[in-house]
């Protein structure tokens, strides 16, 4: 009897947690408030070691540099690959005249989900490989071309990944990964015969900001990922993406602080980066906001490695590319409808 009685109160208790846990993962589920109370949807996991491997398997082809053989490899690479995920894949291909009047064969590389869907994000980063180690302590290596493990090879491994996750759990919503090429041909250091070098960078963004993929695109905001792999960095608020974009800075730096993240994100001012998320911001006009590191000390601000022949796989952190990616992920599925 005393048994009977005790298993009916336990019983009891459990329906009740059980209720409990249902109202619980109910109002997570639905979350759709970011600002006011931070209820989070849920996204799918970020798997750090699949973006690593998609990083080291852009690095395999070599450095990509504009008109090399290891650039139309890779381009195919990504084109197969986020077509593996699922995603639905438009090459914009064009000459670029760079500063100097090589005429670069370019292509922008843009991964779909969901292409029909008025209600659009953005996350782009560059595919494209520096031709000169012109920031390299040793002048002997500034002729050379970067591997571009980080600046280049990190925002597109975790683009990739980001697809593989969105495949993995589809949304209700339109995202765009751009891969954007001929960032990086901007006029090297050494040269002084130049007086405007901002607009020699961001080549591809900068045609598919006046000309995008199709007339008409609009996303309702931009995140571009820049160097997000690099060993001891941390990403500052850069300051274009203030200008242009403050509200979806505080989401993202409020969202990664939620997930744990806050140490990558320091809530602290970086500079102003000519970098692809500017011509998007004023040519077409839709805020986007740059992740890109900010070193306050050592030869550069964006980390020891940059435009130097050890921009390869051995600096890359996979723990900065969880911060990054699972906080981009986070932020995507918290406007999923
Ligand atoms: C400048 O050096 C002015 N902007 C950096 C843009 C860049 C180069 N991002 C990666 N590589
Ligand atoms: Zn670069």
């Amino acid at each position: 009897m005393k048994q009977t009685i005790k298993t009916a109160i336990h019983y009891t208790l459990f329906l009740f947690v059980c209720s409990m846990c249902i109202t619980c993962s109910n109002k997570s589920n639905s979350g759709k408030k970011v600002n006011a109370n931070m209820t989070m949807a849920v996204a799918p996991l970020f798997n750090a070691d699949s973006a690593y491997s998609f990083i080291a398997e852009q690095c395999l082809f070599g450095p990509r540099v504009p008109n090399s053989e290891a650039h139309r490899k890779c381009g195919d690479y990504l084109v197969n690959k986020f077509k593996s995920y699922g995603a639905t894949v438009v090459e914009q291909k064009t000459n670029l005249k760079a500063f100097d009047g090589t005429i670069l064969d370019a292509r922008n590389i843009i991964a779909s989900f969901n292409p029909q869907h008025e209600v659009r994000y953005l996350i782009c980063g560059h595919w494209d490989s520096r031709p000169w180690a012109d920031n390299d302590p040793d002048p002997a290596n500034w002729g050379k071309p970067v591997m571009g493990a980080n600046d280049g090879a990190s925002g597109v491994g975790v683009m990739l990944e980001l697809a593989r996750a969105i495949q993995s759990q589809p949304m209700n919503i339109g995202i765009d990964l751009i891969c954007f090429d001929a960032e990086d041909y901007g006029v090297p250091q050494w040269e002084n015969r130049y007086e405007d070098t901002s607009s020699s960078w961001c080549l591809g963004s900068q045609y598919w900001s006046s000309y995008p993929h199709y007339y008409g695109y609009r996303a309702r905001y931009g995140i571009l990922l820049d160097m997000v792999g690099g060993m001891g960095c941390t990403f500052s608020k850069e300051g274009y993406s203030t200008h242009y974009a403050p509200q979806i800075v505080d989401l993202v730096w409020k969202t990664a602080a939620q997930l744990g993240y806050g140490q990558f994100f320091p809530r602290r001012n970086g500079g102003y980066i000519t970098d692809d998320h500017v011509p998007v911001n004023e040519t077409l006009r839709v805020p986007c906001i740059n992740i890109v590191p900010y070193f306050t000390d050592g030869p550069s601000n964006f980390g020891p490695t940059w435009h130097t022949v050890k921009d390869n796989i051995n600096h890359i952190d996979k723990n900065v590319l969880k911060a990054v990616g699972q906080t981009v992920l986070q932020v995507i599925y918290n406007e999923n409808l």
